[in-house]
């Protein structure tokens, strides 16, 4: 059985040194125990972290990040330019280049840090609409790359049907998305089938957003199991227009109108008031922040301090992939709170006073609940999922414990990861996944030819 000595450990409990970490053969952690003797166990010397989940990604979108950010000829550039780009985009990949694609994002990601990924799917079928052969073919692309890199997957395939706010015609963009509800469900069928059995796997559904389905699209998913994702309230436009046809906010609609709870996921949840911050804080759902990508977008900044003072859930993606790190994103989503606030610290309490710290536990619990998967801690019946920060590192050399964290959050561009275990499985070391040169090599491919 799997055995990892960690020097230093980050339990729930908190810091512990010399912590024998003992998995079964499915990669889940049997047991842990502090002040061990590593024996015959794999050693990790630096500070080990619980891997972190990743909750919200459009895999393809990795192609394109650094490519649409051109004035276009219109100017005027905002969320919705960018989305037209994006559609020009999509038109071109087939499911090679999204499985190669996926596959490099995957690699990136776990040498930064996240060991399991929620990906929000909904590039479904071939340019003009028609669906492939299988349904599921592009969705169980994602479990191919999956099973090359040793990420975790939780597949969240997405549910679009309209073109707007509740039942507008689809534009032509968007025709490779598009399903009405039972071929949707037969997706989400073989995606299960494709998992079952999998510990490092789970499926949940994923209404795209309330410009994509109808509320009885809505009512019919709760039923089934897994976690449900919805892209709510990130741009202002997306809140005016919610507002003239339902009379609501996108956040207070989906409260009143949907089961909202702990199985929920809002992705974004940017523009909310008062009453929707405290109303999806006591809905027990997760909001599903993607620090790099809002700011990219200009999409706005989340109001972490009053949502995290209701005791709202929070956990971390990175979306279009602008950004693939961990780290990054809770730093960007501090530095954000800084700047619009000019205060410092701003995610912290009396009890919790390192912000490295309290980000990170928050999108370890957060980003596990949406994943639907047993994950977010080094403990007995979780995924044996570990992060080694290599602790003599320039940026956190001579710093322990959750000083530590806070330099691995706050300082440095380099990367201090030295090794990553996903399900029990070395799948980093020395700083790099152990398939990184083939699945770049296929992923240079893909991009050469995309872009030629
Ligand atoms: C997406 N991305 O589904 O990829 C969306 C854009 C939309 C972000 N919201 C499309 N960041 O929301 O209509
Ligand atoms: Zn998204």
């Amino acid at each position: 059985m799997p055995q990892f000595h960690a020097r230093a450990a980050l339990l729930p409990t908190g810091w512990a040194a010399d912590v024998l970490i003992e998995a079964d053969a499915a990669g889940t952690i049997a047991a842990v125990t502090p002040g061990a003797a590593p024996g015959a166990a794999d050693r990790l010397r630096g500070a080990v972290v619980p891997g972190v989940p990743n909750l919200h990604s459009h895999a393809f979108q990795r192609a394109m990040a650094g490519g649409a950010e051109r004035r276009s000829p219109a100017g005027q550039d905002s969320f919705w330019s960018w989305r037209d780009t994006m559609y020009r985009f999509v038109g071109r990949l087939t499911p090679e280049d999204a499985e190669a694609v996926a596959a490099q994002l995957q690699v990136e990601l776990l040498e930064w840090g996240f060991t399991g990924l929620a990906e929000f799917h909904y590039l479904h079928h071939q340019p003009d609409g028609t669906p492939y052969d299988s349904i599921a073919e592009m969705a169980l692309r994602h479990l191919a790359a999956a099973r090359r890199t040793g990420i975790g997957l939780t597949l969240l395939p997405s549910l679009y049907r309209h073109g707007g706010i509740f039942g507008r015609d689809p534009v032509p963009g968007q025709r490779r998305f598009l399903n009405d509800l039972d071929p949707f469900l037969r997706i989400v069928d073989e995606c299960r089938a494709a998992t079952a059995g999998d510990p490092q796997c789970a499926v949940g559904m994923a209404p795209h957003s309330l410009r994509a389905v109808t509320p009885a699209m809505l009512d019919a998913l709760p039923a089934l199991p897994g976690p449900i994702h919805i892209h709510a309230a990130e741009q202002g436009k997306e809140v005016t227009e919610c507002l003239a046809a339902t009379g609501a906010r996108p956040v207070r609609w989906l409260l009143d109108h949907a089961p909202v709870d702990a199985r929920w996921c809002l992705i974004h949840a940017t523009h909310m008031d008062a009453g929707e911050i405290a109303g999806l804080a006591a809905s027990g759902a997760v909001a599903g922040l993607c620090p790099s990508t809002e700011a990219s977008l200009g999409d706005g900044t989340f109001p972490l301090r009053d949502y995290l003072d209701a005791g709202g859930r929070l956990g971390i993606g990175t979306d279009s992939h602008v950004g693939v790190s961990a780290r990054d994103e809770l730093r960007q989503l501090e530095t954000s709170q800084r700047l619009a606030l000019h205060e410092r610290a701003v995610a912290t309490t009396e009890a919790a006073p390192h912000p490295g710290r309290r980000l990170l536990d928050a999108a370890l619990a957060g980003g596990a609940q949406a994943s639907g998967r047993p994950l977010g801690g080094i403990a007995p019946g979780l995924r044996c999922d570990l992060v080694e920060l290599d602790a003599d590192h320039p940026s956190l050399v001579g710093r322990t414990g959750d000083s530590l964290l806070d330099a691995w959050v706050f300082s440095g561009q380099a990367n201090p990861i030295r090794t990553v275990v996903a399900g029990a499985k070395r799948v980093v070391e020395g700083g790099r996944h152990v398939a990184r040169l083939e699945i770049g090599e296929s992923f240079a491919g893909t991009m050469r030819r995309l872009l030629a």
